[in-house]
């Protein structure tokens, strides 16, 4: 149900219009947001939802020449030109600019809500099967790969496709210099450390890219009797801790630019070569995303000398507290599983496997970006929810 406007009004020698919802409550609108924002066919491009009016023709100094009142659920504007522009009750309260009614909209598109977890994770399973042919199930899936960081989807076919179709589920995978998906198993001359059969300790995957992949998928097609098994660990909640227990370490992380490389021959011929830091923060210091893998981390490293041991003391700390039985999960991927998670915030390790003639072990990876995990997650929305 669209709300109703009581009363609308041009205020501060029409800078702003003041609408008077039917509740009682007000909103301020800009002119000039106003102006930008006509939802005429001269002005905007419905079959694009886009705006067509140019920048260079918006005065930014608009004022209303005059504001009128439609049937409570529409005002219009002339302007001084003459042009007059309308804008729908619904369209105008979504767009109010109250801090909560902007908290809320913003919430609402981005879900920046994060359940933090520690060695308590109750790892989320939902089947492949009902994510691939439920709305209602992809939803749940998507919502909770967002919220908690990782989720485990069961019982799909052991041999490869699988996260092609996975892909599709969502609309299309990430490729990189590895292919479109990539084999996990023991190789001879391996072009990346993951395909050995050694430890690895926790990382993030492909921090040498400007743009590392949001979101990974790791199917287990066959698993190893001895050792093989997988570890997560929740990067925001360890930096937040981090940052707590240890200030210094967390600011010498969140400031330092790390140099990674990569360097061989996979899907084509690669020299990949990348600066990040290991905690990436946003403006009030909140951790956005780890990129940390120990393996790419480069030998050549642009700092002054005399800050290099302050700043393998402080990665020291930080790995530390990943590995702390407090923080960490433990599980073993079983043929059939595929691991979904949030590589932009859940760091993910192994445990190394005796090597054997043949492959004795084999999971099928795959990345995708969080721009069209999220996209597929607010269209699923809609659909279920009927609504924009
Ligand atoms: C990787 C990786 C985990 C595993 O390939 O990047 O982390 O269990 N693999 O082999
Ligand atoms: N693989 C698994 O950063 C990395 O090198 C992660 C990528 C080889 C596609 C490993
Ligand atoms: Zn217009
Ligand atoms: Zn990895």
């Amino acid at each position: 149900m669209s709300p109703g406007i009581q009363k609308v009004e041009a205020l501060d020698a029409g800078h702003f219009v003041r609408v008077e919802w039917e509740d009682g409550s007000e909103s301020r609108y800009p002119c000039v947001w106003l102006r930008d924002n006509c939802q005429c066919p001269l002005c905007f491009l419905p079959s694009a939802r886009a705006r067509r009016l140019l920048f260079e023709d918006l005065d930014v100094n608009i004022v209303v020449k005059d504001v009128a009142l439609a049937h409570r659920k529409k005002i219009s504007i002339t302007w001084p030109d003459e042009h007059t522009s309308e804008y729908e009750a619904e369209w105008l309260k979504k767009r109010c600019f109250s801090e909560e009614a902007r908290a809320e909209m913003q919430a609402d598109l981005f879900l920046p809500e994060h359940q933090y977890w520690g060695s308590d994770l109750q790892l989320p399973k939902i089947p492949f099967e009902e994510v691939m042919y439920n709305d209602a199930s992809a939803y749940k899936w998507l919502c909770t790969l967002k919220k908690i960081g990782v989720v485990l989807l069961t019982g799909a076919a052991t041999r490869q496709g699988e996260l092609i179709k996975l892909g599709h589920r969502i609309g299309f995978l990430r490729l990189t210099f590895y292919g479109p998906t990539w084999q996990v198993q023991d190789k001879a001359d391996a072009n990346n450390v993951a395909y050995t059969t050694g430890k690895l300790c926790f990382h993030t995957d492909y921090p040498v890219l400007q743009h590392p992949p949001g979101v990974q998928f790791l199917h287990c097609i066959k698993q190893t009797a001895a050792g093989g098994e997988s570890e997560v660990v929740d990067g925001f909640h360890v930096s937040n801790k981090l940052k707590k227990y240890n200030p210094e370490a967390y600011q010498i992380l969140s400031s330092t630019a790390v140099d990674y490389t990569d360097v061989g021959v996979d899907y084509c011929d690669f020299a990949v070569h990348g600066k990040q830091r290991i905690i990436d923060i946003d403006s009030r210091g909140q951790a956005v995303r780890i990129n940390y893998n120990n393996a790419t981390r480069d030998a050549v490293f642009d700092i002054p000398a005399e800050k290099v041991r302050p700043f393998y003391t402080a990665l020291k700390e930080f790995n530390d507290l990943l590995n702390s039985t407090e923080h960490k999960f433990t599980y073993k991927l079983k043929p059939g599983d595929i691991v979904t998670f949030d590589n932009w915030r859940v760091l993910h390790g192994r445990q190394s496997y005796p090597s054997g003639a043949g492959v004795t072990r084999h999971l099928e990876g795959a990345y995708a970006d969080w721009d069209v995990v999220m996209s597929r997650l607010r269209l699923l929305r809609k659909k279920l929810l009927n609504r924009d």
